[in-house]
């Protein structure tokens, strides 16, 4: 959409205005164990609700305060950069969004997330901030990061990680912190294979939510010494915050329960039942609104006779098909009858099913199937959208 006029601020930003604080946004992400529906876009990119996943923490931003945000994007940029600067940059006039530097094709990327941050030295040093927050694009939450910045500075702490409660289970998909009463981190382990739990519930243990307030001037002079390191993977997890704990520097800022007791929501929706699941929250009103997200996705598929299911925009499917928890991928087309998600290993054959159950479609996908089986599926019937036909208005509202 076009906007005729750039708004001066979000009505609801934050009162104090973080003019010394500069946000580095880590966009980079590949995304990888959502691979059909990053193979052109990077995850922050994927669409998430009526927007995109990088939305909710645009969104916090902007409410918390902070303009100034630098943007390391690496792996396939483009959708990325065009939705932040016509859906973001070009709407309100106090943002500034600066993109960290484009690499030639041979260049090889960023090695880690800290040598995204440390290749943006120089712009973020222009800013000569006091802090910086660094951000993960990926995930679904909201959260007001001034008041994570009010406590890395009464902390003393040079650096602060966010925490919040996950199950046990799920720990070894996280860093995993212990902490003491006054916050200090204790021990910090990435990924580990066995987590420690929490001292006073042993069904869960505390994660690193990928976000990070730093003393610049600490940070920066971390940030070179460890791209000196050649046993280092310049990655946050991994380097900078045991070099921040091993100086007895590292604090924990613990994520904020809702003003109604409830824990506040906050996921990774790295994979794709992660990803399904959490757009089925949004049409519960689970998810907290984004800017540009809305609780009623249109496309959920509840309207045609289908549960757990998502459809994205640009998908077209018919009214009479059965879809048990499914992702219906961008541009795929699914005409009338067609059941999906009812037999696993039929679906297994042709679509993505993960262990868990999900069932992702693509139009490829359908297209694979159409033609190996010409009589069941003729392939005047099961078609993908054209990319043309994807930017026109959808014929079938769903
Ligand atoms: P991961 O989830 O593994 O762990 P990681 O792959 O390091 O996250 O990516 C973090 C963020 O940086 C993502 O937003 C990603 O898109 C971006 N990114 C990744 N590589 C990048 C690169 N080369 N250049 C620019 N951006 C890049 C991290 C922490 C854990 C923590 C989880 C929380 O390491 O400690 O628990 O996030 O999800
Ligand atoms: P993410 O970027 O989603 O966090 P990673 O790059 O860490 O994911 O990869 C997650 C897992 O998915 C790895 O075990 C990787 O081997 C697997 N994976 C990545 N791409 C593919 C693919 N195209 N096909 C199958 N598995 C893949």
């Amino acid at each position: 959409p076009v906007h005729d006029a750039r708004l001066p601020d979000f009505p609801n930003a934050h009162p104090a205005t973080f003019t010394d604080c500069h946000a580095v946004l880590l966009a980079g992400g590949r995304g990888s164990r959502l691979f059909e529906l990053t193979e052109t876009l990077c995850k922050p990119a994927v669409p998430f609700g009526t927007g995109r996943i990088v939305d909710y923490v645009l969104s916090s931003l902007v409410q918390s305060g902070l303009r100034r945000v630098t943007v390391a994007t690496q792996y396939a940029p483009e959708v990325l950069e065009r939705h932040l600067q016509d859906g973001w940059a070009n709407r309100f006039e106090r943002l500034s969004l600066r993109f960290g530097p484009t690499l030639a094709q041979d260049e090889t990327g960023y090695t880690g997330t800290a040598d995204a941050v440390f290749r943006n030295i120089a712009q973020i040093d222009a800013q000569s901030p006091r802090d910086v927050v660094i951000l993960a694009a990926d995930h679904v939450y909201q959260m007001d990061f001034g008041a994570m910045i009010a406590a890395h500075r009464a902390s003393g702490a040079a650096a602060t990680v966010a925490v919040t409660p996950v199950r046990r289970e799920d720990a070894s998909e996280f860093g995993i912190a212990a902490v003491d009463a006054q916050r200090h981190v204790t021990a910090f382990h990435e990924k580990p294979k066995v987590a420690p739990v929490m001292p006073d519930d042993p069904s869960r243990a505390l994660a690193s939510m990928g976000i990070y307030v730093f003393d610049w001037a600490w940070l920066r002079a971390v940030l070179i010494a460890d791209a000196k390191r050649p046993d280092s993977r310049h990655d946050f997890g991994h380097d900078i915050l045991p070099e921040a704990l091993a100086q007895g520097a590292l604090s924990a800022y613990a994520l904020p329960d809702l003003p109604d007791g409830r824990a506040a929501y906050w996921r990774d929706v790295g994979t794709l039942d992660a990803y399904r699941k959490a757009q089925l929250d949004l049409r519960r009103g689970l998810v907290p609104r984004g800017l540009l997200t809305s609780p009623a996705a249109p496309w959920s598929a509840s309207l045609c006779g289908s549960k757990g299911s998502i459809i994205l925009p640009g998908a077209h499917v018919a009214q009479n098909c059965r879809l048990t928890d499914c992702i219906i991928g961008p541009r795929a087309s699914l005409p009338a009858g067609i059941v999906i998600g009812e037999d696993p290993e039929e679906d297994a054959r042709w679509f993505r099913r993960t262990d868990a159950g999900t069932t992702l479609v693509t139009a490829r996908m359908l297209l694979r199937r159409a033609e190996a089986r010409p009589r069941r599926y003729p392939a005047a019937t099961v078609w993908a959208t054209s990319a043309k036909a994807a930017s026109l208005p959808r014929l079938l509202k769903v």
